[in-house]
């Protein structure tokens, strides 16, 4: 059903040789308990991140916590780089403790900063600020011409927060689905905090090695409940996907059980069939992944996905918990990752046993995915590329 009213969407983050983010992660929770959805990057990032990831997501503005100085100079790069890709009407607000002075703040609003605040600032001030600033519908910009067929990262993301929000027939005008989908869509699964996002990561630096021409998009799922704000936070965990060639969407369930968002199957529909600028054709590899999910989730239906990973870790609790997890009977593979922790290779067993009941004859991978070039995710991108 179309949202009357979807949620404000900020982006945040903490400047490139700054690592104070004690401050935003505090504000992050407070812009959260005010209905906003926060897509953090982390800290210590360049601007150009910063500008590339608000732009694919879409978002209304970037907040920036700032303390370890240079916040004259990151502040007006940022608006210097918004503005130089058509994406200015995108706000720029933030802060700094007691590190940026009112002198400071001054020129960086007259840069085009809309606002800087100070020590001591009460939370209650800024969310009136962004309330005031950022809540009020804003008049959908135009889309602009689609040259000779490819599609610019705006354009793009302004079709995705169309196929979320349900708005059809926006963007219709510059998206021909051609009838033959060339890419190669991945769907990662599996319950919270068993290293999905990082897996992804890895995944992504193999295959951008491997096809140097490629491009690959991701969709990522956090969990929200309808009418409240969400953290999206997979990026600020992701160091590859940051590549210029790779394009990423954050996207809240928004009260939708299973796993992903009530605009799944059209924001995929969306990154099918776009070209993105600067490239041959289509995206070359789709990655969905899930919000972790419980027993019962079958998250992907069979005609999104090519391949299905089931990422489990080795803490499930019994062998006979194993036999309630739907998934393992429809992922292509299974991945048991964090697989340096105790009782993994108990785990894998009891895995490898429950999996011989099922139809589906999974491939089953052990990683450690925080191990840069990790043995176990090399051969899980093998698995992947076989097909
Ligand atoms: C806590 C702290 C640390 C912690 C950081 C923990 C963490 N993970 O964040 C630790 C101890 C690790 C640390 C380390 C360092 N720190 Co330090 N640190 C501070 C301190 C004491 C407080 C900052 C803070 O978090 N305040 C809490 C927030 C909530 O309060 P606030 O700042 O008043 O925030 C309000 C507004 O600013 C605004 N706001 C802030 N951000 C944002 C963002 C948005 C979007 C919005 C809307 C509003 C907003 O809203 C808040 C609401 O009231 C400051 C001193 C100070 N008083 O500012 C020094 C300070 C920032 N640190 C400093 C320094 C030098 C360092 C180190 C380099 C020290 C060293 N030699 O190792 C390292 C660098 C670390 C790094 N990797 O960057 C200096 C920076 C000097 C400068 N820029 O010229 C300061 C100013 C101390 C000083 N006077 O010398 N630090």
């Amino acid at each position: 059903m179309k949202n009357p009213h979807p949620p404000i969407r900020i982006l945040t983050a903490v400047p490139i040789c700054d690592g104070h983010d004690s401050a935003i992660n505090t504000i992050n929770l407070e812009l959260i308990r005010h209905g906003i959805e926060i897509i953090y990057l982390g800290y210590h990032r360049p601007a150009r991140d910063i500008v590339r990831a608000a732009i694919q997501e879409d978002v209304r503005a970037i907040g920036i916590s700032s303390y370890n100085g240079g916040h004259v100079e990151f502040f007006s790069e940022i608006i210097d780089l918004l503005r130089k890709s058509g994406s200015g009407h995108i706000g720029v607000f933030g802060g700094g403790g007691g590190t940026i002075t009112k002198a400071d703040a001054a020129a960086m609003q007259k840069g085009g900063v809309d606002r800087i605040f100070f020590a001591g600032t009460p939370l209650d001030l800024i969310m009136k600020f962004i309330a005031e600033h950022y809540g009020k519908p804003q008049k959908r910009l135009a889309l602009g011409p689609i040259r000779d067929g490819f599609h610019s990262e705006r354009q793009i993301a302004a079709l995705l927060t169309a196929a979320v929000e349900d708005m059809r027939g926006r963007g219709s005008e510059i998206l021909h689905p051609s009838s033959k989908v060339h890419t190669r869509t991945i769907g990662f699964t599996g319950p919270g905090g068993v290293g999905k996002t990082t897996l992804i990561d890895e995944i992504v630096l193999r295959y951008l090695d491997a096809f140097p021409k490629s491009r690959i998009a991701i969709l990522s799922h956090d969990p929200s409940i309808v009418g409240r704000g969400a953290l999206l936070g997979d990026r600020a965990s992701m160091i590859y996907s940051q590549d210029n060639r790779v394009f990423m969407r954050s996207l809240a369930s928004r009260g939708q059980p299973g796993g992903v968002a009530q605009g799944t199957d059209r924001c995929l529909q969306v990154l099918k069939h776009v070209k993105p600028h600067g490239h041959s054709g289509e995206f070359d590899l789709i990655l969905v992944e899930t919000v972790g999910i419980g027993q019962e989730a079958v998250p992907f239906q069979k005609e999104w996905v090519d391949q299905t990973v089931m990422v489990m870790g080795p803490d499930y609790g019994s062998r006979l918990q194993l036999q309630k997890i739907a998934m393992l009977d429809l992922a292509d593979i299974v991945v048991v990752n964090k697989s340096d922790l105790a009782g993994a290779k108990t785990a894998s067993l009891e895995i490898e046993q429950r999996l011989e009941a099922s139809d589906q004859k999974p491939e089953i991978v052990s990683t450690i995915a925080k191990h840069h070039r990790d043995p176990g995710v090399d051969r899980l991108f093998r698995f992947l590329m076989k097909k």
